[in-house]
């Protein structure tokens, strides 16, 4: 007997945002099975218009009772809506995957980059916390060595895009590129300094240790994904004008030797990662040749000549799309499949 399939009620809380209309463009894209869309936004920014496969829809400010009969709620409006709104939601049976940092190291909340642990999938208890856009991108490489190699330590610095800010800061560097080519002073808003024929070495504000919270969202969130905390990371992140895609220089330092070959082969099976690695040719990917698409793209894979046992690499995805929309998209269709929404 064929059975119809059950189809959901999802909300997109931050549709306005960047990140809000990449989930509703992977949403459309993967056939995800919707029965009601509802799109929302916190008050500044509801009321205005949304495109759904094909249909028009007005947004409207996220509150409590938004979430009656809704499925599953895909937040990303900021750490303080989803601090307020993620409990309200979850009391009236909806299944919150949260793209903010307001839950990831909470250790009742699964932490999740579903081809490294959709395993931690099943102990969930209502939320479900997507990754830090670096940390997902960078896993997608590391979690396939680690499996052979195990990792000792990993170096990282991060170019990322001004879209990992918002569109505000997108905006900026347009706005500043316009002014210094008209050779007019470029004015600061968004971002810490000018970014505009610049690269600002400061994500998010610093901590106490001088690390700033983007780079510690790294090694938190490192280790609880891949479940090993003796995982040892230390990150730079910095702003380059770049509008969609991330880059990072990753070093790592393994127990057992790995070859150059080995990690290139096992990256290759590994899934939507895909190996761009032929430098005297001139293969090796950049952020403009990612958006998009949701592949993890790695090049320049080299011995590290410094170690015994290190690898340098080169990894590249558009961050708001592997970093943020695709995987919690695909968080919410691996529950589906297993029974867990
Ligand atoms: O700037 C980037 O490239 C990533 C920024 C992420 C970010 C920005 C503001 C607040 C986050 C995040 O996802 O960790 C947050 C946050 O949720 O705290």
């Amino acid at each position: 007997m064929h059975m119809a399939k059950k189809k959901y009620n999802v909300a997109v809380l931050g549709a306005t945002g960047m990140v809000g209309k990449v989930m509703m463009e992977v949403l459309e894209e993967r056939k995800f099975p919707i029965n009601k869309f509802l799109p929302l936004a916190s008050t500044r920014t509801a009321g205005s218009k949304v495109t759904f496969k094909g249909r028009k829809y007005t947004v409207e400010v996220a509150k409590p009772e938004s979430f009656e009969g809704i499925d599953i709620g895909l937040f990303s409006a900021g750490a303080k809506i989803s601090e307020m709104l993620a409990p309200e939601a979850v009391k009236r049976g909806t299944v919150v995957i949260d793209n903010t940092s307001f839950f990831r190291m909470d250790p009742n909340v699964p932490l999740v980059v579903p081809e490294v642990n959709a395993y931690d999938l099943k102990w969930h208890k209502g939320i479900i916390a997507n990754p830090n856009c670096s940390t997902a991108q960078m896993l997608m490489a590391i979690k396939p060595i680690h499996d052979v190699a195990k990792i000792k330590r990993i170096v990282v610095s991060t170019y990322q895009s001004t879209s990992g800010w918002g569109k505000e800061a997108v905006e900026e560097l347009f706005i500043q590129t316009k002014a210094v080519l008209a050779g007019k002073k470029p004015q600061v808003k968004i971002l810490p300094k000018q970014i505009a024929f610049n690269v600002i070495p400061q994500i998010d504000s610093f901590t106490s240790n001088g690390y700033t919270k983007e780079e510690m969202k790294m090694v938190n969130e490192t280790q609880k994904i891949m479940g090993d905390p003796s995982i040892q990371v230390t990150a730079t992140t910095v702003r380059v004008p770049v509008v969609i895609g991330h880059s990072e220089a990753v070093n790592i330092e393994t127990e057992r030797k790995i070859s150059v070959k080995q990690v290139r082969e096992i990256l290759s099976k590994f899934p939507t990662v895909k190996v761009m690695d032929d430098p005297e040719k001139g293969v090796y990917p950049t952020p403009i040749d990612c958006p998009g698409k949701d592949e993890t793209f790695v090049g320049r894979i080299r011995e590290d000549i410094s170690i015994p046992n290190g690898i340098d690499m080169w990894i590249v995805s558009d961050n708001l799309r592997r970093g943020a929309a695709t995987n919690a998209v695909i968080i919410a269709e691996k529950m589906i499949e297993e029974g867990l929404i």
